[in-house]
């Protein structure tokens, strides 16, 4: 196979998971040379001249993964349960950017009496996929509505009971008088790889793998 064919593309985002994986890329032996911070470039070269990385949405990560635009990517799995993780093989938990994702109301809000009475209750989140999932299977009526951010805003103006969101610190839920009521699950970041690039390029993508394992452990 010629060496253009094994040329590799990583798909990250902007931020935590750009941050984060830099030391599992330096595991590996790659070092980006650029920084996405201060370089209004998408597509970023590393020291190994058969690697490059580019920069997209959070979101958007397995969508180019799954078409095979990118070889491999690293995506919350908040972001992979939305998508539904098709034509994606996800196999190292990386133990990076790690949260969990939490139901909230209003401070006052007796969320747990809400619930026993069996009230049909508005959520606001970005995660429409999981809440659905998780207010299914506890049984409890749920009008789901769409945000795509400052999803904390909804229940102080009135737009919705609850919140489903991403909580670490727990300090934007604090400044915006919500409390955390129910934790749905935890969250950390995995890496995703193109299942037609796992076959053909696996000479190449295999070391960057099991360097990736080894070295995320650490954070396990
Ligand atoms: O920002 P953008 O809209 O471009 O996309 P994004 O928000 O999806 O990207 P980014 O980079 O913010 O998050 C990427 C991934 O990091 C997410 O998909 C998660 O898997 C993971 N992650 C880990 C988090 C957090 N921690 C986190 N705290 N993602 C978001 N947050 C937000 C949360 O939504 C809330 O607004 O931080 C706020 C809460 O933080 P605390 O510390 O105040 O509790
Ligand atoms: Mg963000």
């Amino acid at each position: 196979m010629t060496q253009e064919n094994q040329q590799l593309t990583l798909a990250l985002s902007k931020g935590r998971i750009f941050e984060e994986t830099l030391p599992l890329l330096e595991a590996a032996g790659i070092k980006v040379t650029e920084d996405p911070e201060t370089s209004r470039k998408l597509i970023l070269q590393t020291n190994d001249a058969n690697v490059r990385v580019i920069i997209v949405r959070a979101s958007d990560v397995p969508t180019y993964v799954q078409y095979g635009a990118a070889d491999f990517g690293v995506a919350g799995k908040d972001v992979l349960l939305e998508h539904g993780g098709e034509g994606l093989y996800q196999p190292i938990d990386l133990h990076i950017a790690k949260c969990r994702m939490s139901v909230a109301v209003k401070d006052g809000f007796d969320y747990e009496s809400a619930v026993q009475q069996g009230a049909r209750l508005r959520v606001v989140t970005k995660y429409v996929e999981t809440a659905r999932e998780h207010f299914a299977s506890k049984g409890v009526h749920v009008d789901l509505i769409k945000l795509y951010g400052s999803m904390e805003l909804g229940p102080l103006v009135g737009l919705a009971d609850a919140i489903v969101d991403l909580v670490s610190t727990g300090s934007t839920l604090r400044a915006n008088h919500l409390v955390e009521v129910e934790r749905i699950m935890d969250i950390s970041s995995r890496l995703v790889v193109n299942k037609a690039a796992l076959k053909l390029k696996r000479e190449r993508l295999q070391p960057i793998l099991e360097a990736f394992e080894q070295a995320s452990k650490r954070h396990s």
